[in-house]
């Protein structure tokens, strides 16, 4: 079998980052820097692709945000009734006395499910947002 052909680029970050990159290298048993960082593009740019486009996905938004916050909830509770279409079933988790968890389980066309995971995580108070897709089975 022919070898692919190998581009060379430099990349530049702290040493404190590259030490990490290094030891989670050694970790997880690849043989040197750069094969974990091509597994680690590789599986960003599947995860790009896989959130693009009209074909159906299905998986789960998780939120946390401080239910303090002025407005917050009403906010997320608006933005989730507007794309009621998009959302499965939601759990909410209340994590300590601020900090709320929200998992959304969600299933739509991929545009449409970045689009409403972006307007949820990008919402002022959330502290933390992620879209984890996963196969719909078919
Ligand atoms: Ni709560």
């Amino acid at each position: 079998m022919k070898r692919p052909q190998l581009s060379r680029f430099s990349v530049s970050m702290s040493r404190v980052l590259a030490g990490q990159l290094d030891a989670m290298a050694k970790a997880k048993g690849y043989a040197n820097r750069s094969q974990a960082v091509a597994d680690m593009v590789r599986a960003h740019v599947l995860e790009h692709r896989a959130q693009a486009g009209a074909h159906e996905i299905a998986g789960t938004i998780t939120l946390v945000y401080d239910h303090h916050r002025r407005n917050i909830q009403a906010l997320l509770t608006g933005l989730q009734h507007d794309h009621g279409d998009l959302i499965v079933a939601t759990l909410h988790v209340h994590l300590s006395h601020h900090d709320c968890m929200e998992v959304l389980a969600v299933r739509g066309p991929a545009d449409a499910v970045k689009g409403l995971a972006d307007r949820l995580t990008a919402a002022k108070g959330v502290t933390h947002g992620k879209l984890t897709v996963t196969t719909t089975g078919g």
